[in-house]
């Protein structure tokens, strides 16, 4: 066990995605100190007896040396809070740990950089590589040789077949297909339930075909 693997953690954000993270390492048996975010954090049970900072300076009074942060900020398309924050945390020489959820299946032989958080039911297969501070979200498929860059999410039930390859700050919807061998440039998004079938070039965004709602 890495030494890095006993501090205690700060987790930044108190919302939605946060309380996700804060269920898995509860479970691990992790020691969470804060939970620090503008917003009440109150209504969220997995929060209980979990110290509440209410701004980012307040990190400042922990040394880097004595905890780990946690980014709990869920990226949403085009959402450049994470980073932002990531990156002012970094500059004052925090680190960020990395989450896998118990039960997400990781390959031996898939490389995940720090700060990626892998969530339940994940799936990341052999020669796959998960960038720094991606999200593989709730039972997603990373399939083997997949090569996912930093920054991006891919959400809940996304499955990227062999070898697909994404550039940072690539956003998959919830149960998009992505087929093998494409390539999805630097700021791509894949819509909810899109299957991707041809690269995407920088910004480009897939739309699924879209839902007709009627009333009979
Ligand atoms: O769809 C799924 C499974 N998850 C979504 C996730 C990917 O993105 C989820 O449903 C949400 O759409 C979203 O999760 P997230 O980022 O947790 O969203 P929300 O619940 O709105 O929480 C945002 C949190 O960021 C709140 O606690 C805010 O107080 C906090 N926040 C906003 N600005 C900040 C700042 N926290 C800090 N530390 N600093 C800020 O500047």
């Amino acid at each position: 066990m890495s030494s890095s693997l006993i501090k205690p953690l700060l987790i930044i954000g108190g919302g939605g995605h946060a309380s996700v993270l804060v269920d898995i390492l509860r479970a691990q048996g992790r020691e969470v100190l804060a939970v620090v975010c503008p917003d009440d954090i109150s209504m969220r049970r997995v929060f209980s007896g979990i110290r509440h900072l209410t701004k980012d300076d307040d990190v400042l009074a922990f040394s880097p040396d004595d905890v780990l942060l946690v980014n709990g900020i869920g990226m949403l398309p085009a959402s450049g809070l994470k980073r932002t924050l990531n990156q002012y945390y970094l500059s004052h020489h925090y680190q960020f740990e990395t989450v896998i959820a118990e039960s997400a299946q990781v390959s031996p032989f898939a490389n995940v950089e720090v700060g990626a958080q892998i969530f339940a039911g994940a799936i990341v297969q052999a020669g796959a590589q998960i960038g720094a501070h991606s999200v593989i979200n709730s039972g997603a498929v990373i399939e083997h040789d997949c090569s996912i860059g930093h920054y991006n999410h891919i959400a809940p039930r996304a499955t990227l077949c062999g070898q697909v390859i994404t550039q940072d700050d690539v956003y998959v919807g919830a149960g998009a297909t992505v087929i093998q061998s494409i390539m999805l440039a630097k700021n791509a998004i894949v819509g909810a339930g899109a299957i991707v079938t041809k690269h995407l070039s920088v910004n480009q965004i897939c739309y699924p075909s879209r839902a007709t709602i009627k009333t009979l």
